[in-house]
């Protein structure tokens, strides 16, 4: 078996199955794919140095071994909080009214990636397969391919991948684009960016497409594939059946005291969709005066990219519409929204999903979005919630027996509320079956093993195992 070599733009350590943390969905995915396959997971430490040195930090913990590099606060300015967080990320959620273009910034994310290569060069043996992650790392392949890398490389991207009328609005979007055309894999989460991509490549760089959908680069054959991404789900069930997930499951029903309860778990992120879940969760108290003081929406929103002012625009903006909402349909027993801007541990996580009538996953732009495959895996199958998902994350695609909403009309998400709160066992039974099946068969190892495949499949000289 190839040795992989994981880089992505931080390295999560392993945590304990209980540790408290909001763990973002790539490190979750990744510490999973890590366990089973020898191998080195390279990025950032997370940490500021006055001068970059390349020094690599390794470790070795619960069989994987880290090494990680420290940042100068200009990279992290530039890199992080400026190109990939300010420019690539709302853009690439379709959010150009967000996006930040900024020469400092496109100049930081080209260093940056340039230090990923110098340091991780040292840790690549000649038949390693190379798998880096993420909108932070685009060019990273073209870089270690200008340094002598010769083995096979793959990009997986997490995010969605705009139209191509959004991307063009980025300078140097050749540039950008033309860079990831020298990994031999690249990985979308649906076909929808998937296709988005391929138009690009088609349209605005003019590169042929093979019939069996490989893009041709001067001979040389890149696959570019969907491959979804899922959760795992042995181990979320197994935390879902722990102790913790039962006293947590107890605490929280005990507090609504017999009213239905909705929940929410988000990265604060503009691109969850917070601010229209409040909303339309409010025009429901108002549209259903019967049952304003029925049901409770638990939403947890862990802080994230606190340094960058549209996130801090956005934690402000619910504040406000949070206590506007309560204030309006509060009364002295009870108060429609719990607002918590705290992480979790998981196994707490796994017993507040189960403890809920409606799983509320409304992103206005989503990869993919966990939360709601999450909130599947944690139900229980004779009694289970409804998942409200909306139509914009990728996870829609898969889990088509959710109840599909909009998530900007708060007219229909609140009809989808009404709905939901009133569906059969029955449906919600036959609902749930379905989407059960989908999160167990398509979960994380089943990710892993189809992208190493392609990687590896492209090793041998054959494309031997893309299939799909
Ligand atoms: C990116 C893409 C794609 C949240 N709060 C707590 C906590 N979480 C965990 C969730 C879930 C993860 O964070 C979030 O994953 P998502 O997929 O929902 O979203 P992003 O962080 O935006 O992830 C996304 C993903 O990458 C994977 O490819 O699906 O589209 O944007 O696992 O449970 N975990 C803990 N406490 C919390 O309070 N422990």
């Amino acid at each position: 078996m190839s040795r992989l070599i994981v880089i992505s733009n931080r390295v999560s350590v392993p945590k304990a199955a209980g540790a408290a943390g909001a763990q973002g969905g790539l490190a979750v995915a990744l510490n999973s794919a890590l366990r089973e396959h020898r191998g080195i997971w390279f990025g950032w430490s997370g940490q500021e140095t006055e001068e970059f040195t390349g020094h690599l930090n390794m470790q070795r913990i619960e069989g994987v071994t880290t090494a990680t590099i420290d940042l100068e606060p200009q990279d992290i300015d530039e890199y992080y909080n400026g190109y990939a967080n300010r420019t690539l990320w709302p853009l690439f959620h379709y959010r150009i009214d967000l996006t930040e273009y900024d020469r400092n910034f496109g100049e930081g994310y080209e260093r940056v990636n340039a230090r990923f290569a110098d340091s991780v060069l040292p840790l690549i043996e000649p038949d390693d397969l190379v798998w880096v992650h993420d909108y932070h790392l685009l060019p990273l392949g073209s870089m270690l391919r200008q340094k002598g890398v010769k083995n096979r490389t793959g990009l997986f991207l997490h995010t969605p991948w705009p139209p191509t009328r959004l991307l063009v609005s980025l300078p140097f979007h050749e540039r950008l684009v033309s860079s990831m055309l020298e990994y031999d894999v690249i990985g979308f989460q649906t076909q929808e960016w998937l296709e988005s991509f391929i138009h690009y490549v088609s349209k605005e760089l003019g590169l042929p497409i093979t019939e069996d959908g490989t893009i041709d680069y001067g001979g040389r054959r890149i696959i570019a594939r969907a491959f979804p991404i899922g959760i795992d789900f042995a181990e979320f069930v197994e935390g879902a059946n722990s102790a913790e997930a039962r006293e947590a499951h107890d605490r929280l029903k005990a507090s609504v005291r017999g009213r239905k309860l909705m929940i929410g778990v988000d990265r604060l992120d503009y691109s969850k969709g917070l601010g229209e879940r409040f909303e339309s969760f409010g025009r429901f108290l108002t549209d259903n005066p019967g049952q304003a003081g029925d049901v409770v929406l638990l939403q947890i929103a862990p802080p994230s990219r606190g340094d960058v002012a549209s996130y801090q625009q956005i934690r402000e903006d619910l504040e406000r519409k949070t206590g506007h909402i309560n204030g309006a349909h509060a009364d002295v027993a009870f108060v429609p929204i719990r607002y918590v801007n705290r992480g979790y541990p998981r196994s707490h996580l796994a017993g507040f999903y189960r403890a809920a009538d409606i799983g509320l996953v409304t992103p206005l732009r989503d990869g993919m979005n966990l939360v709601a495959k999450e909130f599947v895996a944690a139900q229980d199958p004779e009694d289970p919630g409804v998942l409200i998902l909306s139509q914009f994350a990728g996870a829609a695609l898969q889990l088509a027996d959710a109840l599909l909403v909009n998530p900007h009309s708060t007219e229909h998400v609140s009809e989808t509320i009404k709905r939901a709160l009133e569906m059969p066992l029955a449906e919600r039974r036959q609902r749930h079956e379905k989407l059960l099946a989908s999160v167990c068969d398509e979960d994380v190892q089943h990710w892993r093993e189809e992208f190493v495949a392609a990687l590896f499949g492209q090793a041998e000289g054959g494309g031997a195992d893309d299939t799909g």
